[in-house]
């Protein structure tokens, strides 16, 4: 079997021991790790997400899943950082209140440290006061906030009110992301930018700060 489609179904079967062994295996040989990503990992979790809604399978198999993504993750992670690049910029991320979700979310880190950004993550159900203060504190002049749930959306609403209630939108800018997330509902709730993906999220922030 092709072995991203192998890295997909062992990923689909929560067997994170066989998904870390069939990562190192595709990154021996030479493998693009945003391939092993996209049509290996990221492949087997949204056939997960579609079984999940459909009532194929339950919380528990999703967990699994999350976990066997993780250990590929974490064997493309050290491929994606560059050494020694010069800061680009400060972002402070995180996933928005109510929001346990944060794979996605560390995609983004990842690509953007890749990208030579510094990132302050301040992991997942994170408090709209919270984005802001720290951005303020660490003088950051881009805040990145990841959502997977519709209900936890208008948390981005408050981060956003919350830098123009203080007046900082000159200072700080925002990028919103995550799959209930789209170019229109980044436009109505006032966001600077919308990310559709975390190489596009990069491609955004480089343009945000002129980079
Ligand atoms: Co849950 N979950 N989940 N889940 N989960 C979804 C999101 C869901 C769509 C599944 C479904 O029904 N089909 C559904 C949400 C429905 C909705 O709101 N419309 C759902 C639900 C309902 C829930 C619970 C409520 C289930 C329950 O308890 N009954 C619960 C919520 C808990 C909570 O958050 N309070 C829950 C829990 C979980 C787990 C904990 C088991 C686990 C998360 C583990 C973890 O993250 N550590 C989980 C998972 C894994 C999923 C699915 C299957 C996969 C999500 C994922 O990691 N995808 C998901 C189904 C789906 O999305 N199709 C689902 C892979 C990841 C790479 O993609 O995060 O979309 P994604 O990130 C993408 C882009 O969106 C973008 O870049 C990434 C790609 O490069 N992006 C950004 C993300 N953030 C960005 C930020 C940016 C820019 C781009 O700028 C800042």
């Amino acid at each position: 079997m092709d072995l991203l489609k192998e890295i997909s179904e062992s990923l689909q079967k929560g067997d994170d021991a066989k998904v870390g062994e069939l990562t190192q295996k595709a990154i021996d040989e030479g493998m693009e790790p945003k391939v092993i990503l996209d049509d290996g990992l990221i492949a087997g979790m949204n056939v997960i997400g579609k079984r999940f809604r459909d009532h194929e399978i339950f919380l528990p198999h999703v967990l699994l899943s999350a976990r066997a993504m993780y250990a590929g993750m974490d064997l493309l992670r050290p491929l994606f950082l560059r050494d020694e690049v010069p800061s680009a910029g400060k972002v402070v991320l995180g996933t928005v209140q109510g929001d346990l979700h944060d794979i996605g979310k560390n995609l983004v880190g990842i690509m953007l440290k890749g990208a030579g950004f510094e990132i302050v993550d301040l992991g997942k159900d994170v408090a709209p006061e919270v984005f802001v203060d720290t951005a303020e504190k660490e003088g950051a002049s881009i805040i990145g906030m990841s959502t997977l749930l519709t209900t936890t959306a208008p948390g981005m609403v408050r981060v956003i009110e919350i830098i123009n209630e203080r007046g900082l939108g000159d200072k700080i800018k925002t990028i919103v992301g995550g799959a209930p997330v789209s170019q229109d509902m980044a436009d109505t709730i006032g966001a600077d930018a919308y990310g559709y993906d975390a190489a596009n999220a990069v491609e955004t922030i480089k343009e945000m700060v002129g980079v």
